[in-house]
Formats: structure tokens, C-alpha cells, sequence
């Protein structure tokens, strides 16, 4: 996937390919990523890129002119068919199901908004904007990267089966079960007998309790949404019958 970052801090948005899985990505050339200093397409020789707001008010709008080339320069650099994405507190919140959607294209744009926002007539050269929840960032340089980071370990050959997409948490609805590693007694408290066991579809088992348990606790929400089979419901009794009386 070809992807084009517009911002006025492209220095810090290219951070999130320098490590981990998004780097990868990039090493592997699962993802070409360019990051775009908007400031680049300033039409004055000051580089603004921000002016005062029509009808008054504080903070100022990221102006048109300098938005529609930076795009249409990322469109050009692209090559192929992208659609635009702003980051912005109006879009549609961050799923693991949008992220799915969007990793699947060949290629995008994603605009980093900045002050109070871009000018309204820009909207046409957008194809729809996307918010990380209801809360305040000062701009959308860290939900791009978060995008940038949630779309790279999809991408095909990035991950091996250490995270298999399938297991991961939200693409089965549930919360992640318990982890253990060494050593099998910590500080008084024990690894559960069943996951030393070797009996694999006892540990799943276990498992899948776990998962259904603190998702019950933790995300009712999830639950709600997900059609809950019989064995899942006897699993879910179980944890709750273990687990009655305890905080949490
Ligand atoms: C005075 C009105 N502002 C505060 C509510 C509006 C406002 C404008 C620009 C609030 C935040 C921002 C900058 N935020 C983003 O660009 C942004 C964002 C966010 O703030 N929260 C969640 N997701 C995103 S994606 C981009």
C-alpha cells in the first residue's frame, strides 16, 4: 500500500515507520510511505499556511490553496487512484473494521489538520474524515500515525503468526484472554495448571472463558453486540461461578 501524509509536521509523523511493525512494513515494502510538509505548498514566501477566521472567533483555519495542492501534489507522487482522508474530531470514529476497509486500498492520503480545523471548501477533495473518539488532540498528526500503525501490521507478509489477525482482540469481538510466561510461580502467585498441561483443547477452552469473562467485566458493550452461542453462555456462567466474590 502507497501512503501520503500531508502536515505541517511531516518530521514527526515519520516517526511511526522508523519503529516496530510500521517500520517493517516499510523495510519489507508491504508500505511506501511519504510524509508531505504542507508548508511546502504555501503561496506566500512567509510559508503560512493558516489565516483568520471569517465571522470572527479564536484560532485560525488552515487556507484551501496550500490543502489542494499538497493533495493533488500526494495524488501525483502516489500515481495510482487514492482516496483522501482528513483526520478530523468530526469523522467517523477508528474501528478495527475501518482500519480493515482502509488497509485493503491501494493506496491513500491522509490529511493532518492543525488550529481549528480546514477550510470548509475543501470538503470535495475529501473523500471522508476519520476521528480517533470523543476527546481533544491538538491535531491529527498522532491519529494518522495511529492509523499508519493499525494498517501496517495487516498489510500482506508484515506480520508472521505471532499476530495472526483472526486472534486478535475486536476482530473476534472479545477482550484478549490472560497471558503467562516463565517463571511458573512469581511472587506466590501461580501459572494456572491448565495452561501447563499440554491439553490444547483445555487451554482453549480456558481460554475462551477467559476471554468471555473479562469481557463480561470489563466491556459489557462488546458482549452486547455479539450473538453469544450456548456453549459461550455455559463457558460465561462458569467464569462467573469461579469468579463471584472477587474485585475485579
Ligand atoms: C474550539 C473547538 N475545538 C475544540 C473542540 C475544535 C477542535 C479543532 C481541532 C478540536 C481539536 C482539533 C484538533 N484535533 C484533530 O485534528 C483530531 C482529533 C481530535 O481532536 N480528537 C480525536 N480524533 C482526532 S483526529 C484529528
Amino acid at each position: 500500500m502507497k501512503l501520503d501524509v500531508v502536515s505541517l509536521f511531516p518530521a514527526f509523523v515519520e516517526q511511526v515507520v522508523k519503529v516496530g511493525i510500521p517500520r517493517k512494513a516499510v523495510e519489507s515494502g508491504a508500505l511506501q510511505f511519504h510524509a508531505r510538509d504542507l508548508r511546502n505548498y504555501s503561496d506566500g514566501a512567509d510559508r503560512r499556511v493558516d489565516d483568520r477566521s471569517y465571522g470572527g472567533g479564536p484560532g485560525m483555519v488552515m487556507e484551501p490553496g496550500p490543502l489542494a495542492d499538497a493533495i493533488a501534489a500526494a495524488k501525483t507522487a502516489i500515481g495510482v487512484e487514492a482516496k483522501v482522508i482528513a483526520l478530523s474530531p468530526q469523522g467517523l470514529p477508528m474501528t478495527q473494521a475501518l482500519v480493515e476497509q482502509l488497509a485493503a486500498e491501494p493506496a491513500l492520503v491522509l490529511i493532518c489538520g492543525r488550529y481549528e480545523g480546514l477550510d470548509e471548501r475543501v470538503t470535495p477533495l475529501i473523500d471522508f474524515e476519520v476521528s480517533l473518539g470523543d476527546f481533544v488532540l491538538s491535531g491529527g498528526e498522532l491519529a494518522a500515525m495511529v492509523l499508519v500503525d493499525a494498517m501496517a501490521r495487516l498489510l500482506p507478509g508484515v506480520l508472521g503468526h505471532e499476530g495472526s489477525a483472526e486472534a486478535d482482540s475486536f476482530s473476534t469481538g472479545l477482550l484478549d484472554h490472560p497471558h503467562y510466561t516463565r517463571p511458573p510461580l512469581w511472587r506466590d502467585a501461580p501459572v494456572p495448571d491448565v495452561l501447563l498441561s499440554g491439553d490444547h483443547a483445555k487451554i482453549a477452552r480456558w481460554r475462551r472463558k477467559q476471554a468471555l469473562g473479562a469481557t463480561f467485566l470489563k466491556r459489557p458493550d462488546l458482549l452486547e453486540k455479539l450473538q453469544i452461542s450456548r456453549t459461550d453462555a455455559e463457558l460465561l456462567r462458569e467464569f462467573l461461578s469461579e469468579h463471584s466474590g472477587e474485585k475485579n
